[in-house]
């Protein structure tokens, strides 16, 4: 083996490297790309929803969520000076109390309606404890 054919040896290898490398870069940049398949995935299925909703004597604020269809995130803040819980008795959702300045998060898949919610402590949604969660 010569010069010359050590070489062309070596531009052989060189070539296929540049080729393998130019393969490889134009499949990450389609594994990359816009429109892909994770882009599709993430447009079928919405960001969450999440609306706080605070719990004082003795009324909900606000009294009237209104979200789209699906998942949602109720975020409910305790800012009263006594327990409270939350309830939507059609979807049969009940919290524990929850204590004075904590939160509890409820994850709920929400069709179109119209759900009443309340405080269930004693007396709490005759004082004006309750509201609507309205699903469009
Ligand atoms: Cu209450």
């Amino acid at each position: 083996m010569d010069a010359t054919d050590r070489l062309l040896i070596r531009s052989a290898w060189w070539l296929s490297l540049a080729a393998f490398l130019g393969v490889a870069g134009t499949v990450l940049l389609l594994l990359r790309a816009p429109g892909g398949e994770g882009a599709r995935r993430e447009a079928v299925q919405p960001a969450v929803q999440r609306v706080e909703v605070r719990m004082k004597e003795f009324k909900f604020e606000p009294a009237r969520v209104e979200v789209q269809a699906g998942r949602v995130e109720l975020v409910l803040r305790n800012d009263g000076v006594i327990p409270h819980d939350f309830a939507i008795p059609a979807l049969g959702v009940k919290t524990e109390y929850i204590a004075v300045k904590k939160e509890k998060v409820v994850v709920l898949e929400v069709k179109p309606g119209t759900y009443p919610f309340e405080c269930t402590v004693g007396g709490h949604k005759q004082a004006g404890m309750h509201g609507t969660l309205v699903v469009r």
